[in-house]
């Protein structure tokens, strides 16, 4: 059983959950001190008999100290995450030879188009399957995302991905497998009355049980 984080299905998940817990625990820091700082200045100035309350600007040392700390802390963040956003999402993230599949979101379902045995999208041995995304392990995989009618987002949990999937767009996102098994996929973004069950399962295989599956799905498909 599983009480944190989801298993970490990709490459990007070390990473992004290397960031999560460090901002949870920079955060975490700064709250605890806040939160004593508040309890212990409620106590320690509190109502007494015979006390006077006086006016004070406050402390000018003070103020530039911890205005300075959380700004420091941000920008190094921000640094950091920017590092990890441009692998992941940036222009030019997506590998030269990443395998592509094509993902069409539409209310309430994901279609997900192979590219057949060439190997490349927009051809003729290219087929459809509904609420199945099949992908090798170990391999770049970009998916090409669509959607027919309202913005959807694409979110494989174990994979650490979300992408936003709009109307008029055609968005790549990629990720790299990394342990074999069966995930799910889910739609993030409230889309209408059935987004509750706009869901598919992933499927993650060894490159050789992709080639069988992709060979017996296509011949499925052709007839
Ligand atoms: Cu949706």
């Amino acid at each position: 059983m599983r009480w944190w984080l989801p298993l970490q299905g990709s490459t990007f998940a070390p990473e992004v959950d290397g960031l999560f817990v460090a901002i949870l625990i920079i955060t975490g820091i700064a709250f605890v001190l806040v939160e004593v700082g508040l309890i212990w200045f409620a106590v320690k100035y509190r109502q007494r008999p015979g006390q006077k309350a006086f006016y004070t600007h406050g402390n000018n040392r003070a103020e530039v100290i911890w205005t300075a700390i959380p700004a420091v802390t941000m920008v190094a963040l921000g640094l950091v995450s920017n590092h990890y956003w441009v692998q992941m999402k940036g222009r030019h993230s997506v590998p030269a030879n990443a395998y592509p599949i094509g993902i069409h979101a539409k209310q309430f379902e994901w279609q997900v188009t192979y590219p057949g045995a060439d190997g490349q999208l927009g051809t003729g041995d290219d087929f459809t399957v509904r609420n199945q995304l099949h992908v090798p392990v170990g391999r770049p995989v970009v998916v090409r995302l669509s959607a027919e009618d309202v913005i959807h987002s694409f979110f494989v949990p174990v994979f650490r991905v979300k992408q936003d999937a709009v109307p008029g767009m055609q968005i790549n996102a990629w990720f790299e497998a990394t342990v074999p098994g069966t995930y799910e996929l889910g739609c993030a973004e409230l889309c209408g009355l059935g987004h509750y069950r706009m869901r598919a399962q992933v499927f993650v295989h060894t490159q050789e049980d992709y080639d069988a599956w992709m060979k017996q799905a296509s011949q499925e498909a052709s007839q």
